[in-house]
């Protein structure tokens, strides 16, 4: 088989362990009962409207419950919670009621979706976007989650890896829904982003908890020279990459290709910054539930298969992300297009699609942490969950790469951004 995002297959081995146990979702239920008599039940109430800013983008809506079948009337599910404004942002849309029980006596009527997301401004990258992304194309590629502060270990998650002696406390963050798409890309590229004509500021995209985190001018000189010199630059691997010179199919497909120092670029002109490895690994693990996978329910489940993540299944489902053997640029999946694979705080992707880089130079876990990275100069850049053709052990949650020079591009290769929650 041809492996098109390059991984090192015994440092995965030491790191990790792959098992195969069969856990569940974490989709709505709801509860069937009894066919026969009952009146209908009352439809879920809508999420209530947030107050409006002035241009972000609105949250998606909770899936709403399913029907019990013959009850004393089902109750309706309860409408999403509205979206609270962002920086600007409009409000989340509120979840679908679940739909009423038909008529009998004693069926239980279907649970309400989960509220919606709160619509979250993110930065200028989505301003003239349609809002294209999440399951079925509504959302807007730039939304954007709180992750809450808390402490975890890094790189455990009790199953496959077992070492507890990295504890770390992360701030509450924001931390985007979506990787980078080619979409919001494109905006970065049309203002000149990314280039030595237009670098960023020096300090600028700073962890307001980690001092010295920010731009540092000396890394201007290893941005491309122009927007030209950019656009050939991200066109690293014909077969594989997502960005087009002028916006074609891909614009909801991950960007790759993109280096550390274009990543780290684009955050910051997005009003972010790149996060850290420990929030990254924090946002995956569920935090304290110390996740397998970032949709591990219970946590300890070692459940993986395709409709979780775009990812190499195994030797008869190479690159399985588009439900189709064999790797293709369509196993570059939009953004959010496999929800059952969402992270404890709604972030998709997180693991397969494209591997994401992170602030940290790699090393051994600074300890104590409390906000911290790797900021002392290195060879490696960490890059975090696995790309679509990465096998299972690589999209573990516990998982680091520790071979991607700062200049380093691969097909498999993005990144998301982290911001001021
Ligand atoms: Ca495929
Ligand atoms: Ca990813």
């Amino acid at each position: 088989m041809t492996l098109t995002c390059w991984r090192m297959p015994a440092i995965v081995l030491a790191l990790t362990v792959t098992g195969a146990t069969v856990g569940c979702g974490n989709s709505s239920t709801a509860t069937d009962g009894p066919a026969a008599g009952g009146t209908g039940g009352t439809g879920g109430t809508g999420g209530t409207a947030g107050s409006a800013g002035t241009g972000g983008t609105a949250g998606t809506g909770g899936k709403g419950g399913t029907a019990g079948s013959a009850g004393t009337g089902g109750t309706g599910g309860t409408g999403g919670t509205a979206g609270s404004a962002g920086t600007g942002g409009t409000a989340g849309t509120g979840g679908t009621g679940g739909t009423a029980g038909s008529a009998g006596t004693g069926g239980t009527a279907g649970t309400g979706g989960t509220g919606g997301t709160a619509g979250s401004a993110g930065g200028p990258s989505c301003k003239s976007l349609a809002a294209k992304c999440g399951p079925v194309g509504t959302a807007s590629c730039c939304e954007s989650a709180v992750v809450p502060e808390g402490t975890f270990y890094r790189s455990f998650d009790g199953v496959t890896y077992t070492d507890n002696s990295n504890p770390a406390t992360v701030s509450a963050f924001g931390l985007d829904t979506y990787e980078i798409t080619v979409g919001r890309f494109r905006a970065f590229v049309a203002e000149g982003g990314g280039t030595q004509a237009k670098p960023p500021a020096a300090g600028s995209g700073a962890n307001p908890k980690l001092a010295a985190s920010g731009w540092d001018a000396a890394w201007n000189a290893s941005l491309s020279a122009d927007t030209a010199a950019l656009k050939a630059a991200v066109k690293c691997n014909a077969k594989f990459q997502t960005w087009t010179d002028t916006a074609g199919n891909n614009e909801q497909r991950p960007i790759n290709c993109v280096n550390w120092f274009e990543a780290f670029a684009f955050c910051i002109w997005d009003g972010g910054r790149l996060p850290t490895e420990a929030e990254w690994n924090y946002a995956a693990s569920g935090g304290s539930e110390q996740r397998v996978y970032p949709w591990s329910s219970p946590p300890s489940s070692t459940t993986i298969d395709e409709a979780y993540a775009s990812y190499l299944v195994d030797a008869n489902k190479l690159c399985f992300g588009d439900g189709v053997a064999g790797c293709t640029l369509a196993d570059l999946i939009f953004a959010g297009t496999k929800p059952q694979g969402n992270g404890r705080w709604g972030h998709a992707d997180l693991e397969g699609n494209v591997q994401e880089w992170t602030l940290d130079w790699f090393a051994t876990y600074p300890t104590p942490c409390s906000d911290c990275a790797n900021l002392a100069a290195g060879s490696y850049r960490v890059v975090r969950g696995g790309c679509f053709d990465d096998i299972p052990s690589d999209l573990l949650s516990s998982h680091r790469f520790n071979y991607f020079s700062p200049s380093y591009r691969d097909n498999g290769l993005g990144a998301r951004c982290a911001r001021t929650p």
